[in-house]
Formats: C-alpha cells, sequence, structure tokens
C-alpha cells in the first residue's frame, strides 16, 4: 500500500554505483544497502543499469531477490525499476517506470493494485501528462547536477517543484539530482514530499550520520 511518507528517503543504487568501493561490487551494494536500512531509509529502489551494471539476467535477479529480502527484513518498501517482469517475479512493493519506458497503464495491467508505480517527470508537460495515469508518485528532476545518471536531462532547481505545489497539484514527489545534505532542506521546503539520493549515500564515508543529515530538515 503506498503512502507519500515512504519517499522521505529513498535511496537507489545498483552494483554499478559502488564500483568505487574495494572488492566486489555486488557484495557491497548488500553491505551498503543493509547499512541504510539499519539507519533509516524510508524506501529503495534497485536500478541495475548504466555503465558498470550487471547484464547477465540470473545474476541481476539473484541480486534483486536478495536485496528484496534485506528490504523485507527491515520493513522497508522495495521498488524495482523499469524492469516490470523482475519486479513480479521477486515480488516488489512498487516499480518505478521513465517517460521512455512502459507507460503506467500497461505497468498496472501486469502488476495490478499490489504494486504502487513511480514515474519520472522532468517539466510541467510531463507533470500535467502524468497527472492523467494511474501513477502514485512522481520522481522529478534532476533538480541539480547529477554523475550517477549518463543521460540525464539539464538541472531544473528547486523552482519546478514550487511551481507545481503553486499551481495547486499536490500530488506525492521525490526529488532526485545532485541532492546532498546542503541542498536537501531546500528540496524539502521547496514542497517535495521526500528525496531520493545516490550519490549521497553510496559514497558517504558514515552512513549513519548522512542518513541523519539527509533526514533533518524534514
Ligand atoms: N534520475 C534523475 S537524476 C538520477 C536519476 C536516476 C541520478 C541521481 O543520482 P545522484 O547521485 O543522487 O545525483
Amino acid at each position: 500500500m503506498f503512502s507519500p511518507s515512504i519517499l522521505s528517503l529513498y535511496f537507489i543504487a545498483g552494483s554499478q554505483d559502488c564500483r568505487h568501493i574495494p572488492g566486489n561490487k555486488v557484495q557491497n551494494l548488500l553491505s551498503l544497502l543493509e547499512k541504510n536500512l539499519q539507519n533509516g531509509i524510508s524506501c529503495f529502489q534497485f536500478r541495475e543499469k548504466g555503465q558498470g551494471a550487471l547484464r547477465d539476467e540470473a545474476a541481476i535477479r539473484l541480486l534483486a531477490a536478495e536485496c528484496r529480502s534485506l528490504c523485507r527484513q527491515y520493513s522497508v518498501p522495495f521498488v524495482v525499476n523499469n524492469d516490470v517482469p523482475l519486479a513480479i517475479s521477486v515480488g516488489a512493493d512498487g516499480i518505478h517506470v521513465g517517460q521512455k519506458d512502459m507507460p503506467v497503464a500497461e505497468v498496472r495491467k501486469l502488476c495490478g493494485d499490489k504494486m504502487f508505480i513511480g514515474l519520472s517527470v522532468g517539466n510541467m508537460a510531463e507533470v500535467s501528462a502524468g497527472l492523467d495515469t494511474d501513477s502514485d508518485y512522481f520522481g522529478i528532476g534532476p533538480i541539480f547536477a547529477t554523475q550517477s545518471k549518463d543521460d540525464a536531462a539539464a538541472a531544473t532547481g528547486c523552482g519546478l517543484i514550487e511551481n507545481i505545489r503553486k499551481a495547486g497539484i499536490c500530488k506525492p514527489l521525490v526529488a532526485i539530482g545532485g541532492i546532498d545534505a546542503h541542498n536537501a532542506g531546500a528540496v524539502r521546503a521547496a514542497g517535495a514530499d521526500g528525496i531520493a539520493v545516490i550519490s549521497a549515500l553510496t559514497r558517504a564515508s558514515d552512513v549513519k550520520a548522512a542518513v541523519r543529515q539527509l533526514l533533518a530538515q524534514e
């Protein structure tokens, strides 16, 4: 069941985001995820994508299932990026799709009502079109410049979030792209229900302190 409170500190990662850590990137993702779960993230999205991601389907499925089971242990929602069959096979709580991915209506048909659906939006036209879909929340961004997505669009700044709220749109929003402890407060103050981060948590030297700081201006 979806609630906007799960967007509060939404951690996104795949093994490719752990390549900077010495050792095995798959094991590193699992231990990093567990540390984040212990310290209070509100949601996790498995996003095995881009340079350095696993290519072997069986290996991806195994890693997704291990992440899924960790999230279950900590009662934190588990979301799969884009891959509907994978989301169904591991029993994900949610699925997140982008503008070029499977349309929300099709995702809903395949996943039914048990899974919540997130949709990426990056401008007002996508927001307006997205309001006509059966999505449960929008992932909005990139708000700031990001190193974690090869094909990221230009940064929107917090203005897009402010404009959505000024227009009276109450859709649950999780902001993404270049969000860290220094700008998280401004993003929340602009009207986002939560923040989604990759590098602020995969590159943190102290995960406990990083989670605390990202949640501080809640
Ligand atoms: N979508 C828009 S920006 C982005 C995604 C997946 C990457 C966010 O990563 P970071 O490291 O928090 O900027």
